[in-house]
């Protein structure tokens, strides 16, 4: 698979692209990357340096590669965090140009917005821009349980209101939904669920929850599961794949007591989780 992937870059660490890109090489794709910045860390430390590169040059790359030839061959585009809006609509043009050269390419669009705790963290527009905009244009996307809350406009603590609130946004445009982190009401204190819908049915892994806070999770699952969606078509499969390899690496970085995601020293968790979770219909 070729996975066209645009998303911010950090020298150090992983987040972005250097938290996406390996993780789908590593299981054997061809990734382009495009960066829409270059920091030397994540936002995460409170402090970085770097740039925020022109939205400009989003479309001078996908214009390079039109010239080569090669969107045909892209099976897919994958987004996550966006800078400003004017990035946005770069990257819905970006998707609108690979659709043409090869329509049965898929969009699946991280719609980072923001987390419980921490609130919105991205600049105004960009939450309106996602659920207006970006959710619409994408096949898959991979919300957090607050972003699925913006996405809906409801709450969704409730397993008739997550039913609910994910149908609302399935009919404005995704097929699949993966909500990477979901604390339900019966959700048991020391477990986390992520829940991966269709319009064919809605299914629950459980882990055990961690006490690690990390930054990048999020850019490195929506790769997982966007992957393992092209590759098997199935939701259960995908989502059973991707939170098993996630859980595999946030044990490994929680063992090394590491404030970066242990994405090269837990590679083999990619491939082979150590821990296997099932999927249940619920
Ligand atoms: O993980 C999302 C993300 C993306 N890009 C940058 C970030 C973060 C999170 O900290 O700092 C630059």
């Amino acid at each position: 698979m070729n996975i066209l992937s645009i998303q911010s870059h950090v020298t150090y660490g992983h987040v972005g692209n250097a938290a996406a890109t390996f993780p789908m090489q590593r299981l054997g794709h061809e990734v382009w990357p495009i960066h829409t910045v270059q920091f030397s860390n994540h936002t995460g430390y409170g402090a970085w340096r770097g740039q925020v590169f022109d939205a400009g040059l989003i479309g001078e790359c996908v214009a390079g590669m039109a010239e080569r030839g090669v969107l045909a061959a892209c099976d897919g585009v994958l987004s996550g965090y966006m800078g400003s809006a004017d990035t946005g609509i770069a990257i819905l043009q970006a998707v609108a140009t690979v659709k043409s050269e090869h329509p049965g390419a898929l969009y699946c669009c991280d719609p980072v917005i923001g987390d419980i705790g921490r609130g919105i963290f991205v600049r105004p527009g960009i939450a309106e821009f996602m659920r207006d905009k970006a959710v619409p244009a994408a096949d898959i996307i991979t919300p957090n349980q607050f972003e699925l809350e913006l996405l809906c406009g409801d709450a969704v603590a409730s397993r008739e209101a997550v039913r609910a609130g994910l149908a609302t946004v399935h009919a404005c445009g995704p097929k699949a939904i993966l909500v990477t982190s979901y604390l339900g009401e019966d959700t048991p204190e020391d477990s986390i669920d992520l829940l991966a819908s269709s319009p064919e049915g809605l299914w629950r892994v459980r882990t055990p929850r961690l006490d690690i806070s990390v930054n990048g999770a999020g850019d490195a699952i929506a790769a997982l599961f966007f992957v393992h969606m092209l590759d098997t078509r199935s939701v259960p499969e995908a989502l059973a794949r991707a939170s098993s390899s996630i859980y595999g690496l946030l044990r490994r970085t929680a063992e090394a007591g590491s404030r970066e995601i242990a994405l090269i020293g837990a590679q083999d968790e990619f491939v082979n989780p150590s821990t296997m979770f099932m999927p249940e219909a619920i």
